[in-house]
């Protein structure tokens, strides 16, 4: 380790990501052409490349692009006629929460587990009722919910399965895109993610048939000029979007390379430093994307509380954060929904849960000094 005395606050900020941005020369060059159509939305032609890309990488025509994430899964469950109750996570970003709230469907929050902070199979078994109608379960910062299990579940009790695949683009298991599991998946593409179109989101599906009712409901209803089959919204990812989804695409092998290095890098040098737990080592048969570095603070271990630690990073100049605290059954807008779940491992989790900076331009001598200056912390 570096000399404590010697480490001092980081020039510039380092936040807890940063989008990976193409080589500018490359994004003009496509811009060009946008220039040249003056198509700026509306399903123009570099969407339209950019959707048979998608079809490509994920090997199904069952792909739909949306302006954002929310949007996508606010209109996949519209679409999807999903109602009643769905049996869900506190711990995920509230937007999860929010597309069921939309559709006026009732959260039912059940537990996680400990290791990788997915939905705890058996507490999801606990709490199906004769108005469950489906599971919302988030690949929570790309690790893989607990998939062959839910699926069991989701079969004996005729329930859809939905995953919030947020942030889990690029993550296979078996040797196939995590996109395969489940009735539905979604993907953000914010410029927050790994892989992003400026903003973004995708479904990918199972029941080909329901490729047209997302089209309709992004488009206002329309089916041709003249006809309206249903109450749509506004929901398109526009040309810009599309453009940039492109581009990033093309390099999303080199930002998974450099996350794995960072987690490496992370992980060995955290890994001595008492109060300080990481996730366990993923199965072997896992492709993780490294989308999220996430830590958890033993206040007594440790010395100091995962809040005190987050405020003193930020002395530092490191912005980490705390994804995702509260969980969201205890925000204000919740608060009215009753939890009969006593949700001891999310709360643990939630109280000391930091997620630490990782992203393509973070240097590798950058995480060292992070590193450092958590070890330093713990020794004050
Ligand atoms: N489901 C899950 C499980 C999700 O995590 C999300 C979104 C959704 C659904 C909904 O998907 P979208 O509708 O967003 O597609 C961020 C993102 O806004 C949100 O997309 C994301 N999850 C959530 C986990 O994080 P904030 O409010 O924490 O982001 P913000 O603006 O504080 O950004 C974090 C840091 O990133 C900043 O400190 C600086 C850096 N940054 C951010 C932006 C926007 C940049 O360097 N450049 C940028 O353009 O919510």
């Amino acid at each position: 380790m570096t000399d404590v005395k010697k480490i001092k606050p980081f020039e510039k900020p380092i936040y807890v990501t940063k989008p990976f941005l193409p080589p500018i020369e490359e994004f003009a060059e496509g811009l060009q052409e946008i220039w040249d159509t003056h198509m700026l939305t509306n399903n123009g032609p570099v969407l339209q490349r950019f959707t048979r890309q998608l079809s490509h990488y994920f090997q199904t025509n069952n792909v739909c692009p949306f302006a954002n994430g929310t949007l996508a899964l606010q209109i996949g469950l519209q679409g999807m006629k999903i109602s009643g109750e769905v049996i869900t996570t506190p711990f995920t970003f509230v937007a999860t929460t929010h597309a069921l709230f939309w559709n006026k469907i009732r959260p039912v929050f059940v537990d996680i587990e400990p290791n990788y902070y997915t939905l705890d199979p058996e507490k999801v078994e606990a709490a199906i009722t004769p108005w469950t109608t489906a599971i919302l379960a988030v690949h929570v910062f790309g690790y893989p919910a607990n998939l062959h299990t839910l699926a069991d579940i989701a079969r004996r009790h005729n329930l859809k399965l939905i995953y919030d695949a947020a942030h889990a683009f690029g993550v296979e298991v078996g040797g196939r895109s995590i996109a395969h599991f489940g009735d539905m998946c979604m993907f953000s593409f914010h410029a927050t993610k790994l892989y992003h179109s400026l903003e973004g989101g995708l479904l990918t599906f199972k029941d080909s048939g329901l490729k047209s009712t997302f089209d309709y409901l992004k488009n206002f209803g329309f089916k041709s000029q003249l006809e309206v089959v249903m109450p749509g919204t506004n929901a398109k990812m526009n040309e810009m979007q599309a453009l940039m989804g492109i581009h990033v695409l093309k390099y999303l092998d080199e930002i998974i390379e450099k996350g794995r290095q960072i987690s490496a890098l992370y992980r060995e040098r955290l890994a001595a430093i008492p109060g300080i737990h990481l996730p366990p080592s993923l199965p072997e048969d896992i492709r993780y994307n490294y989308a999220y570095m996430p830590i958890e603070v033993d206040e007594k271990e440790f010395g100091m509380s995962r809040d005190a630690l987050y405020e003193a990073l930020k002395k530092f100049n490191i912005f980490s954060r705390r994804y995702f605290y509260p969980l969201v059954c205890d925000f204000a807008c919740y608060r009215n929904v009753s939890v009969a779940d006593p949700l001891m491992v999310a709360r643990r989790v939630a109280s000391r849960i930091l997620t630490l900076p990782t992203y393509y331009d973070l240097h590798l001598d950058e995480v060292r000094t992070i590193c450092d200056m958590i070890d330093h912390l713990r020794n004050r």
